[in-house]
């Protein structure tokens, strides 16, 4: 199973509306213009980039979605939707979707059209955030914040009702890595669910290495598939500078080029999506290309 299937889909969304600072919706070009799929092809891949999702307006005159502490609601579902249908399609087809963002919030999307597809999907959240707020917890009505709990099942109908089903995870199906930065209802509903997670504490002190072993060991056992979903801002912002909301003491490159090579060794991922990077605030373009670089290793890459 896994890094197996040697077809993989690239999907781009260019999305921005989950959250407030533009330009993640440069993500996707970013990601592409630091090769991606010549990166994949040089790993004998079959590549098909499908292009990018067409993003839903961003409606100025959004009265229901900030009343209800859900900005951009409608665009951020609408996109969702058209995401989940095409993720849907790649995967019925056999092969692997990759998908390049765009802000968090299209989590909901790819999962909406991964999650079917398994009985007991796993998710790895690799983020320096939970993404576990409801408009009810949320200190910023960003989606992109909320992403996670969507897929629990938790939120408005518009969001977790894409695909026409939820939830699209069991929370003992999740584990979280690299978190520094929970606002106080997340930290409620992870002791609430019994969410796993190695917050940095528990990288510093078990060490990247054992944290990876452990996450695969526990998910193998109990799901038939796994979805990576990878925040950029899960790393530190010294090596991962070009994201909205870094948050310092976060996973290093080295650290997260191990997990990436851990999970390649374990065949264990079948979907993944690569999220928040943000040309505008990055320098030249470093944050894509260490993406495009987890992404080599999340493949396969070998040093020899
Ligand atoms: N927890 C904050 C919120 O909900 C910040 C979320 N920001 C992220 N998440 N980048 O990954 O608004
Ligand atoms: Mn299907
Ligand atoms: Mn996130
Ligand atoms: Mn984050």
């Amino acid at each position: 199973r896994g890094n197996s299937v040697k077809k993989v889909s690239i999907i781009g969304v260019p999305m921005d509306l989950g959250q407030t600072r533009r330009g993640v919706d440069m993500g996707p070009s970013a990601m592409r213009y630091a090769g991606i799929i010549e990166r994949l092809e040089r790993l004998h891949y079959e590549i098909e980039d499908l292009g990018d999702v067409s993003i839903g307006k961003m409606e100025w005159s959004d009265d229901e979605g900030l009343r209800l502490n859900l900005r951009n609601l409608k665009a951020v579902a609408k996109t969702n939707e058209k995401l989940a249908e095409m993720v849907d399609d790649v995967v019925q087809r056999g092969r692997f979707p990759l998908v390049l963002g765009g802000d968090h919030s299209i989590a909901i999307g790819t999962l909406a059209g991964v999650a079917k597809h398994y009985q007991n999907l796993g998710v790895i959240w690799y983020d320096a955030h939970g993404d576990l707020n409801t408009a009810e917890t949320s200190p910023s009505g960003n989606i992109h914040g909320m992403s996670l709990a969507v897929c629990l099942g938790l939120g408005h109908p518009y969001l977790t009702k894409i695909g026409g089903y939820s939830p699209k995870v069991k929370p003992e199906n999740v584990v979280l890595i690299g978190v520094r930065s929970l606002d106080e209802g997340e930290k409620q509903l992870i002791r609430e669910k019994g969410i796993k997670v190695y917050t940095m504490h528990e990288v510093d002190r078990l060490g990247m290495a054992a944290v990876m072993e452990e996450t695969i060991a526990y998910l193998q056992g109990r799901t038939d598939g796994v979805h990576l979903s990878l925040d950029l801002d899960g790393l530190d912002p010294h090596d991962a500078p070009g994201v909205g909301t870094p948050v310092i003491g976060g996973l290093t490159y080295r650290e997260s080029h191990l997990a990436m090579e851990m999970l390649a060794e374990a065949q264990l991922i079948t979907s993944a999506e690569f999220v928040e990077v943000n040309p505008i605030l990055d320098e030249r373009n470093k944050t894509a290309s260490v993406a495009v670089g987890l992404m080599g290793s999340l493949f396969g890459e070998k040093l020899v």
